[in-house]
């Protein structure tokens, strides 16, 4: 009995080691862009390591292993910082193909419902969110999404009033979620679920995620909801927690993954250059330039703390110019 229970106990604490391998996933539980790639995860039946990141600034464990990319979520693996969930996805999806993400035959359409869901459709749902449930999310939240976007604290009247005015640009896209759904198949594009389904599901799931509770507000429609129980079923995968600790000793104790070294045009690999998101809602990136091509762009970073580390970006969505000598 004694050997036996201290077998399994050797076990466990064998399953727990960190393997520099393993996928990492910064995030927290509240974070619908999260909840997509957690669903990813599900989807392709993957075990992962959870490392719970502040909401609000400062993020000083983050940063140091982005290089100070704040949004939320990343996936590490080893000494590799994936941004974005358009990267984190194609990055699972290399690793573990299978289930696939992109039907082949479907990608073109699968990509303009991903992107028209994220970049119109999340924001109509996450202002109306913020709006009706202003007072319960405390002030220091209100303050830091103002300030991302270089704007001073809202007063609750205003962001009440900023949640109903996207509550009607959200009426009418939630006609087309509808309509979407209405065409008879279990998923948006047919009989399994692709990245469409999961970039659509996060922004109907945050409706539902603070005590003003909204999704029934505006749709009531059975196919949504079914489609979205589907989806929910799909659950995250196997989740175990890792520290923020944990996480930069792996990066610490690991390589940068080795990559082709190509550029097009003027930006070279060894260039300094820095990258930010197009809407500069986080800090400009810096590092030399490892890799760039026409789906991302890679640097590598010096960091006390993290070592030398790799930040990949997509190209979408970010601006990538040389660092100016001063
Ligand atoms: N295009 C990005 C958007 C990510 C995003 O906006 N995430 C939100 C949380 S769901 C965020 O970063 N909020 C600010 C923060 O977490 O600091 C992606 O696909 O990853």
């Amino acid at each position: 009995m004694g050997r036996h229970s201290h077998c399994y106990h050797a076990m466990v604490c064998l399953m727990r080691e960190p393997v520099m391998s393993e996928l990492i996933l910064h995030h927290y539980d509240l974070s619908p862009f999260a909840e997509k790639i957690r669903l990813v995860c599900g989807f392709k039946q993957l075990a992962w390591r959870s490392v719970v990141i502040p909401a609000v600034m400062p993020k000083p464990d983050y940063t140091a292993l982005t290089g100070g990319y704040r949004r939320t979520p990343s996936l590490q693996i080893g000494a590799d910082l994936y941004c974005d969930t358009r990267l984190i996805a194609e990055e699972l999806e290399a690793r573990h193909p299978s289930p696939t993400l992109y039907p082949p035959d479907q990608r073109g359409l699968m990509q303009v419902i991903v992107r028209w869901a994220e970049e119109s459709f999340f924001w109509s749902c996450a202002r109306t969110v913020v709006g009706a449930n202003a007072e319960h999310l405390p002030e220091t939240f209100h303050a830091d999404r103002a300030a991302m976007r270089g704007h001073a604290a809202p007063s609750l009247t205003r962001t009440r009033a900023a949640g109903q005015e996207a509550a009607q640009q959200l009426q009418p896209q939630m006609r087309w979620v509808e309509d979407l759904l209405g065409r008879g198949t279990p998923y948006l594009l047919g009989a399994m679920p692709s990245l469409a389904d999961f970039a659509l599901y996060h922004c109907l799931w945050f409706l539902e995620q603070l005590p003003q509770r909204l999704l029934e507000h505006f749709t009531r429609d059975a196919r949504v909801l079914d489609w979205m129980a589907r989806l929910a079923a799909i659950g995250h995968g196997e989740r175990t927690e890792l520290t923020p600790t944990e996480a930069l000793a792996i990066a610490r104790d690991s390589s940068p993954q080795a990559l082709p070294a190509h550029g097009p045009g003027e930006l070279v690999p060894g260039l300094p250059v820095c990258v930010e998101p197009e809407e500069r809602t986080s800090a400009p990136v810096q590092g030399t330039l490892v890799c760039i091509d026409a789906r991302r762009v890679v640097l590598q970073r010096e960091d006390p703390r993290a070592g030398l580390v790799q930040v990949h970006f997509p190209r979408l969505g970010y601006r990538v110019a040389p660092l100016l000598p001063h």
